[in-house]
């Protein structure tokens, strides 16, 4: 797919979770480089740039996205090549990053997995691939354990998760957000996925990861985050909290005089989960 659809697709989240949409973006440039006809190195350079960053803005809470983008043109940048030789070098290069990220992806839900006990009832929020990778690695290990998914309002993508985890015959119960609070008591693990884990370690993900982490703290139930390192905002840039158009809450309805807010995401104070799973491994009590 080509720069523009990507940025769109990511933009309108028919591709979302932090690390699909990285992944989404790094394949997006490796396509570009394949279509591109620059004569030079420095026009294939500049090319490169241009077209990063069109994918770069297009989910402002996600520094998975500017890392990816930026870890590609780095990668291409040191080498040493002109045309045409470069655009072959620069394709590799690409599909060297591509299968890294994979396989942090799948080195993270391997370790991960191993947070998950038999008989627990885990409680999740929103749609993280990583998140649901590691439970159904769990169930594939052969732990037996049920899990609560929130509906995750506006968008509802814990249906997403929801589905997905039925479908691999993991016992999966869909409650509202509201619901939180009430069925914590009965949970014994909650995990969520995240956007950027900003340099104080505190997590940015889905709105609703905060209250759901007030929650675990008020009940005594472990939190974990599972994130893959190339969500860390190591420069310190901080992100934006992205907000979104008032019709994915209204859904039709309408409201005169009364003003919408879609808060996408929220922060998250690193005190509140027990721990951080990364591909290194599970750091518990950071
Ligand atoms: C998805 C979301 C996910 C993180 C992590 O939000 O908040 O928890 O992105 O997902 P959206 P993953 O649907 O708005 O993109 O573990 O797949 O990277």
């Amino acid at each position: 797919m080509s720069v523009e659809s990507v940025a769109r697709d990511i933009k309108e989240m028919k591709i979302q979770g932090a690390v699909t949409i990285a992944i989404a973006a790094e394949e997006a440039l490796e396509e570009f480089i394949k279509s591109c006809q620059a004569g030079s190195r420095d026009d294939f350079l500049s090319q490169l740039r241009a077209e990063g960053r069109k994918l770069a803005e297009a989910r402002p809470s996600a520094i998975a996205l500017p890392n990816a983008v930026r870890a590609f043109i780095e990668k291409v940048e040191a080498i040493n090549l002109g045309m045409p030789d470069l655009k072959e070098a620069a394709l590799l290069a690409g599909k060297e990053l591509i299968a890294d990220t994979k396989d942090s992806f799948n080195e993270l839900i391997e370790k991960g997995s191993e947070v998950v006990r038999d008989g627990q009832l885990i409680l999740i929020h929103c749609h993280s691939s990583t998140v649901t990778g590691l439970l159904k690695k769990a169930w594939d290990k052969g732990k037996r354990f049920k899990v609560i998914c929130t509906e995750t309002r506006p968008s509802k993508q814990g249906f997403l998760s929801a589905k997905e985890l039925a479908e691999h015959e993991i016992p999966t119960t869909l409650v509202v957000d509201s619901a939180v609070a009430s069925v914590m008591p009965g949970v014994d693990m909650a995990m969520v996925g995240a956007d950027t884990v900003l340099k104080n370690g505190d997590v940015v993900n889905k709105i609703g990861t905060l209250g759901l982490a007030l929650a675990a703290k008020e009940f005594g139930v472990p939190m974990y985050v599972a994130t893959q390192r190339i969500k860390f905002d190591t420069e310190g840039k901080g992100v934006d909290i992205e907000s979104r158009p008032a019709e994915e809450i209204l859904e039709g309805a309408e409201l005169p005089g009364v003003e919408v807010e879609n808060l996408v995401f929220d922060i998250t104070k690193k005190v509140y989960f027990r721990g951080i799973i990364t591909e290194g491994g599970v750091r518990q009590k950071w």
